[in-house]
């Protein structure tokens, strides 16, 4: 096995994994010093030097970075190698204000790839298997992190892209693709077209690495029963390379994060105070080993719990609990705290599929939630009454869960458009 594989990292102790980070830390406090007059000002404005981070232990006195600031920063501002270093960007959609721009050396690139390889071995992959990346490739991290990582494990790679998915199902079932990289809104969708097309029986398919974007454990069962395999969930962003940065093994009890690579921390995400172990909150990063994006405490927005609870599978690194919601993701209707996260684990609960859309309006100075939500095939010919007590039924489950009346609509099977990428599940007709 190669250098991404590192069984002696992955399961390394507590004081081991610590020593690593301390002495990363300080070298990289001082590479952001020297290289990054951005941050440098951050830190003089709170009277720091790289003298004052001897340790994981001082992490909490460094300045945080938000997406302000990459803003603030475009497109160069954060760059911490000459360009001349820098062999290659990627970025995110930039669907609210500026793009995200993120540099890479060879030496981060590589990193990288170990981190997307560590989460094909975990998902069970080896030199034998075929894997068939459906992530976007491009600007977005997806398709170019599980590539290469593939390569490195030395898996024969599809790297098919998302969409086209005439084209996704007929490589994989001519080429045997045995695990499949894509978000899980499109990974229910292929799974959807395969059962329609019958051809359940021609897929060879045994895991599943999906990321990007949220996806409730009801959806992991539906996805895993529907399409035969074990599905794994990775996670990661733009500005910390992109996916890879934790990733599931067998125990799919949370993601190990690759603490050799990222130090974890979670914040209250109203005052930015470090809470203890276990606490609910928002998810910083400080990467300490990236060379040309090289981001101290950067918030990531995304809610989560860590663990440090002994795993079954002999990994020590620290797992991060599946990200219950983005705290910008989250809407106020009525004054009250809606996660989408928390309306689609109500419908998967009541039996529905994962094809839904909220809807959040302003009538009459007044905000109202509406849930879009498919019938399954065989209830469309359901009598009117029938339909009727099932959106009652939905519209009780909701309140209870959110604590706020949302109106219910089911709708024919099909009309919710389908995703390749990251489903778009929320129109907020307010901010229109
Ligand atoms: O989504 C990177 C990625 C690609 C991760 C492929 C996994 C697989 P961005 O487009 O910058 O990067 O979006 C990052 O997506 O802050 C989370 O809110 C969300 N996200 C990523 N992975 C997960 C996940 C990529 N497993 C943002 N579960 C993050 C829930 C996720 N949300």
């Amino acid at each position: 096995m190669g250098k991404y594989y590192q069984p002696e990292i992955e399961t390394a102790s507590r004081e081991q994994i610590l020593a690593l980070q301390n002495e990363r830390l300080v070298k990289q406090v001082q590479h952001v010093w020297e290289n990054v007059p951005y941050y440098r000002k951050k830190m003089e404005e709170k009277g720091l030097t790289p003298a004052d981070v001897q340790s994981v232990d001082d992490l909490y006195k460094l300045p945080f970075l938000s997406k302000d600031d990459l803003r603030e920063a475009y497109p160069y501002g954060l760059l911490g190698k000459p360009l001349s270093e820098c062999v290659r960007i990627q970025s995110t959609s930039g669907t609210t204000g500026k793009r995200v721009v993120a540099f890479y050396t060879q030496h981060d690139i590589d990193l990288w790839e170990d981190c997307c390889a560590r989460a094909i071995v975990a998902a069970g992959g080896t030199r034998e298997d075929v894997v068939h990346v459906a992530y976007g490739y491009g600007l977005f991290t997806g398709g170019p992190g599980l590539n290469g990582g593939s390569h490195k494990v030395g898996c024969l790679t599809l790297p098919l892209s998302s969409g086209n998915t005439d084209r996704q199902l007929q490589f994989m079932t001519d080429l045997g693709s045995t695990i499949l990289c894509c978000t899980p809104s499109y990974a229910a969708y292929l799974a959807e077209t395969i059962h329609e097309r019958g051809l359940r029986d021609q897929i060879k398919l045994k895991a599943g690495i999906f990321g990007a974007e949220a996806w409730s454990e009801n959806m992991r069962r539906e996805i895993e029963a529907s399409l035969g395999i074990k599905a794994y969930d990775i996670y990661g962003l733009t500005e910390t390379s992109g996916p890879g940065v934790a990733y599931e093994c067998e125990a799919q009890t949370g993601m190990h994060i690759n603490e050799d690579h990222f130090i974890a921390e979670i914040i209250d995400p109203e005052t930015g105070e470090v809470l203890p172990e276990g606490s609910k909150g928002e998810l910083v990063f400080t990467a300490i080993t990236k060379q040309a994006f090289p981001l101290l405490r950067y918030r990531t927005k995304d809610i989560c719990i860590l663990t440090r609870e002994k795993c079954p599978c002999g990994r020590t690194h620290v797992k991060m609990s599946k990200p219950m919601g983005r705290s910008d993701d989250m809407l106020i209707v009525k004054g009250v705290n809606v996660f989408p996260s928390q309306i689609e684990q109500v419908l998967l609960e009541q039996g529905y599929p994962a094809n839904y859309q909220i809807v959040v309006d302003r009538v009459n100075h007044s905000d109202t939630l509406e849930v879009m939500v498919e019938m399954a095939p065989e209830n469309f010919s359901d009598s009117l009454a029938k339909v009727t007590a099932m959106e009652k039924k939905l519209v009780d489950a909701l309140k209870s869960m959110l604590g706020i009346y949302a109106k219910v609509r089911l709708v024919a099977p099909k009309t919710i458009a389908r995703s390749e990428g990251k489903a778009v599940r929320i129109i907020d007709k307010r901010k229109i």
